[in-house]
């Protein structure tokens, strides 16, 4: 139909994805074979996306991509591909991807660096698209855990790198444990983000006044609390929700609908954009995710353009970058 065509061609902006996430099935495969790690699925059912029993199964196959990706050659792959076919292909002009660390313990944090690099660097010459990185912190873990990682980011700082994000289940930790982590950052100039999916609209003050997030990921409580709403449409700040991620994730306590809780949140005048989370692993991609809210919304032309521009505010590119990008 004529809106999937224009959906495809629309250009985009994707601030909210996990490279671990992006891999797609035959990748993993591949990259197991590689280092003989037994995989009790093929590449047809690695991701039985739809039923996930909950997040903290969902967060399981997830670690088991992670502890494929090895060396700085597939880290350059893994990152290319998801830039190329996962994001270029789908017209994404500029993608800031979280990288986490925590997911590759066996890896040095500067050799994951050196292959994701790389991987940008290649994507663009071939492809066009521009992409910066933002680390994320594994909130399952300890504050102390959180510090060290900031401590490294610090240290082997470089430009692609732009900021911090929090990802993992939000009930097995709760934002208030990361504030020495966000502070360090937020010293060191690093842009600030941070998950809360399930977790009630407070949280959303945590990350604002304790984490000094400017934008959040998810958020979809914020509508539940008039007040924290009207402070977030007044101060601009982005939330980067993700349609498709999030409705199959029920286990998100948004189970009341992503999508009218998304609406809900335009309406209400917060700032949107549109992502995809996981894309392979939840049988999604970006445009799909564009193209589900179309029909599911009735969402025309303007207000998915609107989505893309909201994303170009709300990213962490400098304001002459900014205005190139469209
Ligand atoms: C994630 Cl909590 C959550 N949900 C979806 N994808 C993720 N990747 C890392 N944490
Ligand atoms: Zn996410």
């Amino acid at each position: 139909p004529a809106v999937d065509a224009m959906v495809a061609a629309l250009p985009k902006v994707s601030l909210h994805c996990h490279l671990i996430g992006t891999v797609a099935p035959a990748t993993v495969v591949e990259l197991a074979a590689k280092h003989g790690v037994p995989l009790d699925r093929g590449a047809h059912d690695l991701y039985d996306h739809g039923s996930y029993e909950d997040l903290g199964e969902f967060l399981r196959v997830l670690d088991v991509v992670g502890s494929v990706i090895r060396d700085v050659d597939d880290f350059h792959r893994v990152t290319y591909e998801s830039l190329v076919a996962g994001g270029a292909d789908h017209n994404v002009l500029y993608r800031e991807i979280q990288l986490s660390p925590p997911g590759h313990p066996e890896v040095p944090y500067p050799r994951i660096l050196e292959g994701v690099v790389a991987g940008l660097r290649d994507a663009r010459t071939d492809s066009g698209i521009d992409a910066r990185l933002v680390v994320g912190i594994n909130r399952e873990r300890s504050g102390a855990d959180a510090v060290e990682l900031v401590e490294q980011v610090i240290e082997h700082r470089i430009d692609e790198v732009v900021g911090i994000g929090l990802d993992y289940a939000e009930v097995n930790g709760p934002p208030g444990r990361f504030v020495e982590a966000y502070r360090l950052a937020g010293r060191a100039g690093l842009g600030r983000t941070a998950h809360s999916e399930s977790g009630p609209p407070a949280h959303v003050l945590t990350l604002l006044d304790e984490l000094g997030c400017s934008r959040v990921d998810h958020g979809y409580h914020v509508v539940d609390d008039p007040e924290i709403t009207a402070r977030c449409v007044a101060e601009r700040i982005p939330f980067t929700c993700t349609p498709v991620s999030s409705d199959i994730g029920r286990y998100s306590g948004s189970g009341d609908g992503t999508h009218a809780r998304i609406r809900q949140m335009v309406d209400a005048g917060l700032l949107v954009t549109i992502d995809s989370d996981d894309p392979p692993m939840f049988g999604t991609d970006p445009t799909h995710d564009y193209r589900v809210l179309a029909h599911a919304l009735g969402y025309r032309r303007d207000q998915l353009a609107a989505f893309t521009a909201n994303a170009v505010e709300a990213c962490w590119l400098d304001a002459t970058s900014k205005a190139d990008l469209l």
